[in-house]
Parts: C-alpha cells; structure tokens; sequence
C-alpha cells in the first residue's frame, strides 16, 4: 500500500531528460519526461490554456506538454521499463517514458496537439490513437497508415482534438507482441466548458493482463488465454492505490480495457452511472444505474456516482479468478480432506506436484506463508483491519471519508467504524430451522419445530 510518504516522495521521481541530440531536427524535438515509479501521482493541473480538473492516474501520471506556437507538443518514448506489479515483484515491460502503461495524455477539446513518438525499443513500432477522431494518416497503423518507425527514430503526429472523452494510445505494430508488452496509455480529453460534466474526482486506470510465470520476469507474448496476471494499470493488489474520495464528491472513474477479455467492473455500497465510452458522452436519458459495468475489449467506460456512503468499498472484477495473482492451473481441488503429515506424503506419490494446502476452501492459503520462487506474488494476499483479505489481481478500494481536502489523495488507512456498525458474532446457538423442498420431516418427537438442539441427542 502507498504510504503517506511514499505519495509525497512519488513526485520527486519524475525527472526530465533531453531524450535527443547531435541531430539537427533535434531542437524542434521536445524534451521527454520520465517516471520512474509507479506511485500515483497528484493530478496535473494545467499551467496553459483552457482551465479543466484534471484526472488521477491509479499508479500512474500525467505527461507534461509545452506549448509552441498555440500547439501542446507532447513527447512519448517507446522503450523498454521495468514495473513494479506489486512490492515483492517486478516485471519486464515495454512501456512509454519510464513506465508501463504510458503516462496519461490530457488536452482540451479543440485543441492543437503535437506528438512526437521516440522509438527506443529493438523493432519498429507505431501508435494509434484509440477512439479519436483525425485524419487517416495520423491513425498510427503501421503498414496501412504509415510506415513503422523504426528502432532509434522519431515520427510526429499531429491533429486536433475534436470531441472530448476517455481514448487510448497504444501500439499497432506487432500487436499481439507490444500489447502482450505493455504498450499502451490513456488520453483524457477535457470538455472546453470545465462546468460541463464536471466532477470533483476524476480517476483513470486501463485494465491489462500479463501471463508471467511464477520466478521469471518477461511476459509470455504469444500467449491467448492463460493470462495470470490480472491487472489495473499494470498493478495488481495489494500494490494497486487506493481511490481516495471526499465524502459527498461527485466522482468519475475511466477504465479502459486492452486485454483479451471482458471485466465486469463492481464498485461496493453505491449505485452509478455510465456516463462515457470511447465514443463520447452518454445522454442523459440512456444512462441506467448499476453497481456493475462491465467493460469490453478495446473499450472504454466512464461511470459517475456521489460519494455520499463513508467507509472502505471493494473495487474489483466480478470474475473471481481475475482477483487472484499467478498460480499453478493444475492446482487440485482437496476440500473436504484432512490433510496430515502422512497423508500428504501419500498423495504427493500419486500427484506429484500436490500442494499441501486448502482442506476447507483456499482462504488458509492467504495466512499461510507458503515460500515461493524469486519475484513472485501470492495468490491470495493483503490483509485488513479485521484479517486477511485473500484477494489478488484486479481488486482495490474506494476510501470514502469526510473532510478530506480538495486535492487530497493520500492514502487515510484503515476506515474507522462507528460503534456498533460492523456485523459481529452473537452469543448462543441458532434454531435448527425446519426444511422443505422434498426433506420430510423425520418422525422423531426430537424433532419438533420448537425442539432445541435436537440434532445433538441422536
Ligand atoms: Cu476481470
């Protein structure tokens, strides 16, 4: 989990470096900045142009443009990063300016914008911008649109921003490699009216998974279904920040899906609405109140909600094995065996890679400290202020509380309870409750609805 430090700290590892040099197209070249951790950053308000409230990135930043001339240039390297999925592990990514995924990309609506796309990476790529409308020879497909830049160059695109919304960037050009790689961002363009869907909080994170073998470090890349990693910005819990939020704030989340498959998308103790997609706003009048979205492939959704319900609410996939981090498919299923030290021995004979754990559920696993390979997370993990929380993969939480101040993203830990708010034991034994659905009742006079305990005198 991010500390408090950790936030403030994250800001001081974002550093500029001239990217480019000796060339005489060099100067026109902005210089490019890095990120060099995968703490969220605060939100990027704009120095330049038109006002907007800017969005927070989870783990993630903004990329800083410069203006010239009346156009935001902004500068995107390709290359190679290492990102931290959670402490304890670290996968090799190709990413852009530090990090996998990209910084987000923010403008306004009708702006000007200038990209300049860097290729540090050891074949040639391109970028699409995903959900934008431009003219075709700014699409960023290799081979259709342009040609592919190769390792080493520098291509420049340029378009303005006709609509604003949720979009992406990502690479085409060797997709199945680069987007097995990581190569993708989020743009958020702001409406040029900033009292227009406006919201207090406004968070993006595009949904990625990764299929990493458990002590090794590079994806696999030709990989269709067996992804175990399953990600929120290429984090995974518990290293994915916390949504902090003032109780009461409107609040908008973007997600955007890359991966190869669909996530049901369940925020706990609030109803909302979708108001966006890639293509834009969506009207009032079709917007349905869910507590699910589920985001597709290549798309993207944005709902809205008033935080108006204090406390530490789930944000996760519905899919339960998508909140889960990497483990072995062949896992069997031992519920129901009590498993002693001999026993074990047995089944390990028969099956040899039988790991000794799970006789009434996987929950035990999650307190267990069962050691793993080098670089490898476990599969249930984090843990609460009432215990373990068993969860991994695409699962973190919304932190609603009162008084936050208007920027604060801080991390405020554990939610504090009002006395006598949390579900709690109670004292004695329940009334066997008479069953139906075909059960006959037994004939004993033990077994009378008001009888007690009467299961305990056979
Ligand atoms: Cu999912």
């Amino acid at each position: 989990m991010m500390s408090r430090r950790g936030f403030i700290g994250a800001a001081a590892g974002l550093v500029s470096v001239a990217a480019l040099s000796g060339r005489v197209q060099a100067a026109s070249i902005p210089e490019a900045h890095y990120a060099t951790s995968a703490a969220t950053q605060p939100p990027l308000s704009p120095s330049n142009g038109p006002e907007y409230r800017p969005v927070v990135t989870l783990n993630g930043w903004s990329l800083p443009w410069r203006m010239n001339e009346g156009v935001k240039e902004f500068h995107l390297v390709a290359e190679a990063v290492e990102r931290e999925f959670a402490p304890g592990m670290k996968v090799h990514l190709w990413g852009y300016n530090g990090q996998s995924p990209g910084p987000t990309i923010e403008a306004v609506e009708g702006d000007k914008i200038r990209i300049f796309a860097t290729n540090k990476l050891p074949e040639p790529t391109s970028i699409h911008w995903h959900g934008i409308l431009l003219p075709n020879g700014m699409d960023g497909v290799a081979g259709v649109t342009q040609p592919h830049i190769p390792p080493g160059k520098t291509f420049v695109y340029e378009f303005e921003l006709k609509t604003s919304g949720t979009f992406m960037y990502h690479t085409h050009s060797d997709e199945m490699v680069q987007m097995a790689m990581g190569l993708m961002g989020m743009i958020v363009v702001h409406p040029r009216d900033p009292e227009q869907h406006r919201v207090d909080r406004d968070f993006a994170f595009m949904l990625a998974t990764y299929d990493v073998d458990p002590g090794t470090y590079v994806p696999k890349v030709v990989e269709m279904t067996n992804f175990n990693m399953w990600t929120f910005n290429n984090r995974v819990f518990p290293g994915i920040a916390p949504l902090v939020v003032r109780l009461n704030d409107r609040v908008r989340v973007r997600i955007a899906n890359l991966s190869m498959t669909n996530h049901p998308i369940h925020l706990h103790g609030h109803h909302f609405v979708v108001t966006g997609t890639d293509g834009g706003w969506i009207p009032r009048s079709a917007q349905m109140p869910e507590s699910t979205v589920d985001v597709p492939v290549g798309t993207i959704r944005a709902f809205e909600l008033v935080a108006n319900n204090p406390g530490d609410w789930a944000l996760h996939c519905h899919k339960s094995h998508h909140t889960m981090n990497a483990m072995g498919h062949d896992l069997r299923t031992f519920i129901g065996v009590k498993q002693s030290p001999r026993i074990v021995e047995a089944i390990t004979k028969l099956v040899p890679d039988y790991m000794p754990m799970g006789s009434s559920g996987m929950g035990e696993m999650a307190s267990m400290h069962m050691p793993g390979p080098n670089n490898a997370l476990p599969m249930m993990t984090g843990t609460g202020q009432f215990g373990p929380i068993e969860m991994g993969g695409m699962f973190t939480l919304m932190k609603i509380r009162e008084g936050l101040a208007r920027d604060d993203y801080k991390d405020p830990g554990p939610y504090e309870f009002p006395e006598g708010t949390v579900a709690h034991e109670v004292e004695g034994r329940p009334k066997d409750a008479p069953r139906h659905d075909g059960v006959t009742k037994t004939k004993s006079p033990k077994a009378q609805p008001s009888g007690h305990d009467q299961h305990e005198h056979h």
